[in-house]
């Protein structure tokens, strides 16, 4: 039975008219639509089947936009687009000018705090919550945060925060034991116990007044006692660690059950000061291959076939860089037992299994802890180990702090593997991994590489772990390489020269990356018209001086490209070079602008921004027709 058409929703004040039946057959109808219509997309499918009761109860029970609704990472925040009335848009999801895959304010009055990143939603809140209360408003702030965020530092310094405070905070923690992967960490066996004693949760008064009744004799046994009943208290009771925060705990409670959520949610509605609902749910519910998956392929996927759970794959050339990566450092790890790896949190989408496989006693999975992750390497590093920290360029944000005061102050061998470096596409705004190189070139001790395909990312893996004279780190892209042979054996790169890629004598086009490609395709399309040089940067810094100064001297012009913002990039780091040596040769700079690139598919993104290969020619021709002119 279809319930109602789902485009015809506008917003979601139609819930608080509905009976639970209803709702549990809006439910089903919400589920099915999901399943549907990802399957033609892609997108979160399993974190968002898994809150489509406690999104309904939410919007049932607080009256959004007024009473804010916090998402945090954002990834599960389809339901809600439904119920605020942007269904239609759908097919158009995480596409070029499409619906974006995380709340976005431009969207929606109800998409009150942007994400993509996890573990901010408490702070948001918390800072909602004062406002509220300085606008002598009621409205009620409520974070909604998954037991994976919670593992996040930026969760735990609010969580004081809120704790010690009176503000109206509701935190509904999403618990279902998933982070990607499965969650890790004491926090996460912390909750594990609160789930075991489920059962105990309608006995909660009960206990707390057959404790209360404990008889007590006078004096200090009463002292004594009163421990005894505390003991008692926090060994029977789940949410014990919450309460002692300051939070009143509710829970655990069943997310998938409709009548218990409202009831909960209603309850939780009227408590003043922060509160906490802990809700069980199950990632994937309703949709079989998603609620077996135990390793993380339906946490976010591309389109899939309904029927067999098939995930469709696309024709690629050559293998993912990430696999390149994790398996040329399981290969040395056989052979150099200094060698660790460390995961915030990001084992799947890195594909490290292969390591975890072969050296668990090695691996870390921290949870999404990235300011801890680069740290901990730090600490082995100091005792003589050779740590990997494995971390999205967009995530490393996080960290550096620990970069520039743990890591690269102190020297230590530490080696970073930036995945997902470049343009992401379809996760957007939040994803994009173009400001590493900014925040890291400025960093003294710190060598950054970047290979043109995935036979060099080999060698410069290779080459970086046994590399022992402080920090490196190597960039590389999402997706796959481009197909060239691979070696059977490691072999070393030197860490500081640039190459000559093709010959040119009218411009040199000086990047490094899957660009070193496109440049090539620039020189392919102008030739006849426009001689040019590709050089191969492989070395982002330092920068290769020997080449640089016979470039000076040559007097050709140069243009620097790169996938990565321009500002304090390595165009940048170029003119600087050329300054240093009092040195003035033209450069024309082709980078990402001052502004945040939005989601799509990251051709479509190249193009508005000018940096396809068609458009990088243009550039490079009128650059090189300006030079001319003024060399008159
Ligand atoms: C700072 C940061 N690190 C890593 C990620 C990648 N990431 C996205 S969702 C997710 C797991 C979140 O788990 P949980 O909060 O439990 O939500 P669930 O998907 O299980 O509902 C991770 C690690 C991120 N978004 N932000």
């Amino acid at each position: 039975m279809v319930i109602m058409d789902l485009t015809s929703i506008q917003d979601p004040s139609f819930l608080k008219r509905m009976s639970v039946t209803e709702m549990e057959a809006l439910s089903a109808d919400i589920r099915r639509f999901l399943i549907e219509k990802l399957a033609e997309t892609g997108g979160h499918l399993a974190p968002n089947l898994g809150v489509v009761e406690l999104t309904l109860a939410l919007h049932r029970v607080f009256d959004s936009p007024n009473d804010q609704l916090v998402w945090d990472v954002g990834h599960q925040a389809y339901v809600h687009k439904i119920l605020t009335g942007r269904t239609k848009q759908f097919d158009t999801l995480r596409q070029y000018n499409g619906l974006c895959g995380f709340p976005k304010r431009c969207e929606s009055d109800h998409d009150v705090w942007e994400t993509g990143h996890s573990s901010t939603s408490l702070s948001a809140a918390m800072g909602i919550a004062i406002a509220n209360e300085l606008k002598g408003s009621q409205d009620r702030a409520i974070a909604i945060i998954g037991d994976g965020a919670l593992t996040g530092g930026m969760a735990l310094e609010a969580l004081n925060h809120i704790g010690a405070e009176k503000q109206n905070v509701i935190v509904i923690l999403n618990d279902n034991e998933m982070s990607i992967a499965p969650n890790v960490g004491a926090m996460h066996n912390m909750l594990g116990r609160m789930r075991a004693s489920r059962k105990l949760k309608h006995a909660r008064e009960e206990i707390e007044s057959l404790i209360k009744h404990i008889p007590i004799v006078g004096g200090p046994l009463e002292r004594s006692g009163e421990r005894v009943k505390d003991m008692l208290k926090s060994a029977l009771i789940p949410g014990t660690f919450f309460e002692e925060l300051g939070f009143t705990y509710f829970g655990p409670t069943d997310g998938h059950d409709l009548k218990d959520l409202l009831e909960t949610l209603e309850y939780a509605k009227k408590i003043d000061g922060p509160v906490l609902v802990h809700v069980i749910t199950k990632k994937g519910k309703g949709y079989r291959p998603a609620e077996l998956d135990g390793v993380g392929t339906w946490h976010g996927l591309g389109p899939y076939k309904i029927e067999s759970g098939e995930v469709i794959k696309g024709k690629v050339k050559g293998p993912s860089y990430s696999k390149v990566v994790a398996e040329t450092i399981t290969k040395v790890a056989e052979t150099d037992d200094r060698v660790t790896l460390i995961t915030p949190a990001m084992s799947v989408g890195s594909k490290l299994d292969c390591f975890n496989a072969k050296f668990p006693e090695r691996m870390f999975d921290v949870g999404i802890a990235e300011q801890h992750a680069v740290t901990l390497a730090g600490g082995q590093a100091t005792q003589g180990l050779k740590p990997v920290v494995s971390i999205y360029s967009t995530f490393f944000q996080r960290a550096y702090d620990q970069l520039v005061h743990d890591i690269c102050r102190q020297n230590l061998n530490v080696v970073f593997t930036i995945d997902r470096s470049g343009l992401v596409g379809a996760d957007g705004e939040t994803h994009q991994g173009v400001f590493d190189i900014a925040f890291m070139r400025h960093v003294p001790n710190i060598r950054i590489l970047m290979a043109k395909d995935e036979a060099e990312l080999q060698r410069l893996v290779y080459s970086a772990l046994r590399y022992d004279d402080g920090p490196i780190a190597i960039r590389f892209p999402r997706g796959e390489g481009i197909g060239v042979p691979m070696s059977d054996t490691l072999q070393e790169l030197p860490l500081d020269v640039w190459e000559v890629e093709a010959e040119g004598t009218d411009v040199a086009i000086l990047t490094f990356g899957p660009q070193v490609q496109d440049a090539l395709e620039v020189r392919a399309l102008l030739e006849g018209q426009v001689s040019v040089r590709v050089i191969n940067c492989r070395t982002i810094k330092p920068l290769d001086d020997v080449m640089l100064t016979s470039l000076y001297e040559e007097g050709i012009p140069l243009v620097t490209l790169e996938e990565a913002v321009l500002a304090g990039g390595f165009g940048s780091s170029v003119l600087e070079h050329a300054s240093d040596a009092r040195q003035f040769p033209r450069v024309l700079r082709l980078g990402i602008p001052d502004r945040y690139i939005e989601h799509g598919g990251v051709n479509q993104l190249l193009e508005e921004i000018g940096l396809r290969p068609s458009q990088i020619a243009e550039s490079v021709q009128q650059f090189v027709q300006v030079t001319n002119r003024q060399n008159v």
